[in-house]
């Protein structure tokens, strides 16, 4: 059986990377529509799908009627705009924004951590699957085989993220300021008001931005409330104690997090290692060496979770430190998003014409 699948936001970063990932992974695609805003179909712009060149059509307009699965990422507005029509036309949503993730009778779905969560029937009233924020579906792949062993009780993480999670407009901004070679600090801050820069915002590179998404009035950032909320729910631990710090680093592509988590019943580094070696979609990279650990560089372009730096923490019982790797673009979204169908499939839970 296969599918008639569009593609939303297909001229994006991540909808570039889903149109990728549907070839790479030989998905099942009957018919392939690529949508995007009016003024890429004005433009004539066309994406390329197995060795065609698929003119882009008319995402506001496009009557989703005779689709099966709609992969979306234009961001959270846009989906709330379109994604419930698009459901109710009878096709299923798998949605890279934020707009879904919270909503009652919606699951948030990291295959390797929850795809159970596809056979509860609620969902289907919506239609919509929301794919999780991209700092949080790896640290859930990392920390879930661990979690079934020792239960955990506490995560503190920072987070050192990509540009390219930030969107086109900040990684052009990165490129840019590097293309520019400016390293002598005094001139670097004087051009943090330069007018391609926002105002507020810090210079990207060789700086650190402790800064991802809006400030909340608590102070935190809703990059790491999301990081708080998100890992609870997937988890299925409402009062899991989570505490998050999100940094925007100089890197293209890789999120990498810096992940310290205590665990109710015992657990050291060698058990977690033991553990995450056989874990799904997980790759461990461990020896105390130069080189023995994974990197933004390493993970970019690759499907799995790297997993470096198992250590234990002796500052607390049963706490162990992580450093956890993974391509923000692929696994963060695209990757998630083309698995989140294809465990719906092999589920048997195919769209209502399937
Ligand atoms: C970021 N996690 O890196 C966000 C993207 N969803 O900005």
């Amino acid at each position: 059986m296969s599918y008639a699948v569009a593609v939303g936001g297909a001229t994006g970063n991540v909808g570039q990377e889903m149109v990728r990932m549907l070839e790479q992974r030989n998905f099942p695609v009957a018919s392939f529509v690529p949508l995007a805003s009016a003024a890429s179909v004005a433009a004539g712009r066309s994406v390329r799908f197995k060795g065609d060149d698929v003119p882009v059509q008319d995402l506001a307009s496009f009557d989703f009627s005779q689709t099966d699965f709609l992969f979306l990422s234009t961001g959270a507005a846009n989906s709330r705009e379109l994604s419930p029509g698009a459901a109710a036309a009878g096709c299923i949503v798998i949605d890279n924004s934020s707009a879904f993730r919270m909503a009652p009778d919606v699951p948030l779905v990291v295959p390797e951590v929850n795809a159970a969560e596809l056979d509860r029937p609620e969902w289907r009233a919506t239609g919509i699957l929301p794919v999780a924020n991209c700092s949080t579906i790896q640290m859930v792949v990392a920390l879930k085989p661990l979690h079934d062993v020792a239960g955990i009780r506490r995560i503190v993480v920072s987070t050192y993220q990509a540009a390219s999670g930030g969107g086109r407009k900040v990684l052009d901004r990165l490129h840019a300021e590097v293309q520019a070679g400016v390293t002598d600090i005094q001139t670097l801050k004087s051009q943090s008001n330069a007018a391609t820069l926002q105002a507020t915002d810090k210079p990207i590179a060789f700086n650190v931005v402790p800064h991802i998404d809006v400030f909340l009035d608590d102070g935190r950032t809703k990059e790491e409330w999301k990081m708080e909320v998100e890992t609870r729910r997937i988890l299925g631990l409402p009062n899991l104690a989570v505490s998050a710090t999100c940094v925007r680093v100089p890197v293209t592509v890789g999120h990498a997090e810096a992940i310290n988590v205590e665990f109710e019943r015992p657990m050291d580094a060698e058990m977690a290692r033991e553990i995450l070696r056989t874990a799904p979609g997980i790759v461990v990279v461990d020896e105390p060496r130069l080189g023995g650990y994974a990197t933004q560089l390493d993970a970019a372009g690759q499907d799995a979770v790297y997993v470096s730096r198992i250590r234990n923490d002796p500052s607390a019982p049963n706490c162990i430190n992580l450093w956890v790797v993974a391509d923000n673009v692929r696994k963060g979204a695209a990757l998630n998003a083309v698995q989140m169908a294809e465990a719906l499939i092999a589920r048997g839970a195919t769209p209502p014409r399937g």
